[in-house]
């Protein structure tokens, strides 16, 4: 299986994150990726190939313009507005305001937020583009008839809404190759989320559309972020009635009755007849993430893989979360081993 890789991810290097009322360095990190590339290294996986340029068109379909004209002028904008820190909104369109967007960039980023976690600097567009760009190569492979690809997207993609960014994602990188698969000639495409976080960017990109299901595992929005949305009765709604699928799960969830829901999920994509599939592969579900609450065990991963396997589709893997530094290449790389039949 071959993966893709852009080094441009070290664009993206905020100073802080806000976190329990302080500024920490941020989770989502660069050296999270050398742990995954000396994995697949150590295990003998082919050398990373550099992913080219982005490409633009089905960023806009799934994108809106507005939202990527912020994106890529944000930081100049903070800027100029005399701004020296990192950008990260203060103000938000909270119950019963106005959902029109301010020309301060201020109200701006408040209005494009879901979350004021995530700060953005100089490279973090630039970087936005390279993971995006990753996820478009590895996608392009798979349609080219591979098996299966790995997308070693930094920054992750899976919160990013058509117009919202947070969570330490920008750009929805399975939403949009999702939607490469679609324009490709896939009739019906589908989305396995399982990084410990509910995927409400790619949930609400494809609420209301029938050819793409979306399945996701997740911390129980009662306890969990992004806190609201990713409850079990979220089903989908209009054409998409039916194509969304959330399994919502408890403070301590082992691998037991986790891999009950994956399977549950497994099914329903069966029965959905996807032609491809798109992992959000976060490994944050480990036991010792130190941002999630779930069970689950190295070897957990291995087995998650074979199991994603035996769809027997298509399959691309993109990286989403998975903040136990040490473990997140052995844990990355054991769904892989999996799926290939380790
Ligand atoms: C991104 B991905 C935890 C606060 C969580 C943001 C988490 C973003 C996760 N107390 N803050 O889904 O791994
Ligand atoms: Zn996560």
């Amino acid at each position: 299986m071959r993966t893709y890789f852009s080094e441009r991810h070290r664009l993206h290097f905020p100073q802080a994150e806000l976190f329990g009322g302080q500024f920490v360095t941020p989770f989502e990190r660069p050296s999270r990726v050398e742990y995954i590339l000396n994995r697949l290294g150590e295990r003998g996986f082919a050398k990373p190939v550099d992913p080219g340029p982005v490409d633009l068109a089905p960023v806009q379909r799934i994108h809106d313009a507005g939202f990527l004209a912020f994106l890529q002028s944000a930081w100049e904008e903070w800027k100029a507005a005399g701004f020296s820190g990192e950008v990260m909104p203060a103000s938000y369109p909270a119950r019963r305001m106005q959902a029109r967007c301010p020309n301060h960039i201020d109200g701006k980023v408040g209005y494009y937020a879901l979350a004021l976690e995530t700060a953005m600097t100089s490279g973090t567009w630039e970087a936005a583009l390279s993971s995006c760009a990753s996820a478009q190569a590895a996608q392009r492979a798979v349609a080219a008839g591979e098996r299966a690809a790995f997308a070693l997207c930094r920054p992750p993609g899976h919160h990013a809404a058509s117009d919202m960014y947070g969570g330490y994602c920008f750009l929805n990188n399975v939403a949009i190759a999702a939607e490469m698969f679609r324009q490709n000639g896939a009739a019906r495409v589908a989305v396995l989320d399982v990084d410990f976080h509910h995927g409400n960017g790619t949930q609400d990109i494809f609420y209301e559309r029938g050819d793409v299901f979306f399945a996701s595992l997740h911390g129980q929005p009662e306890d969990a972020f992004p806190y609201f949305l990713g409850y079990a009765d979220e089903t989908g709604a209009g054409d998409g009635e039916g194509a969304t699928a959330n399994y919502p799960m408890a403070p301590g969830t082992p691998y037991s009755v986790w891999c009950e829901a994956l399977d549950d999920a497994i099914a329903r994509i069966r029965g959905f007849g996807a032609e491809a599939l798109v992992v959000s592969l976060g490994v944050d579900a480990f036991k010792d993430d130190p941002i999630s609450f779930f069970k689950l065990q190295s070897d957990d991963f291995t087995d998650c893989g074979r199991r994603i396997e035996k769809l027997g589709l298509p399959t691309l893997f993109c990286m989403e979360g998975g903040y136990a530094i040490e473990a997140v290449g052995i844990n990355t790389v054991n769904v892989l081993e999996g799926f290939l039949g380790a």
